[in-house]
């Protein structure tokens, strides 16, 4: 789970992994989802950070099955994907 302002607004909202695999986004000031993305790789962690400096705070998410994801944080697209298999 992490707390962060992911859309700009005066409120701090909540990204959090699921045993479903999904990582959801979920606005802070009313419940609402903001976006959700749907994993393939067993999630277990989460952060959050400006990863290509354009102001908008991204997610990066890892798994059991050593993948660790980037997703733009204004949609939830794959910003890349690093593959642990040293
Ligand atoms: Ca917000
Ligand atoms: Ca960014």
């Amino acid at each position: 789970m992490e707390i962060d302002n992911i859309n700009n607004d005066e409120y701090m909202d909540v990204m959090a992994v699921t045993s479903a695999d999904k990582v959801w986004v979920i606005d802070g000031k009313n419940g609402n989802e903001i976006w959700h993305w749907n994993a393939t790789n067993n999630l277990y962690s989460i952060a959050t950070g400006d990863l290509n400096n354009d102001g908008q705070i991204d997610v990066v998410v890892a798994g059991y099955d050593r993948v660790v994801t980037a997703l733009y944080g204004n949609n939830g697209t794959i910003i890349w994907q690093f593959f642990c298999n040293r």
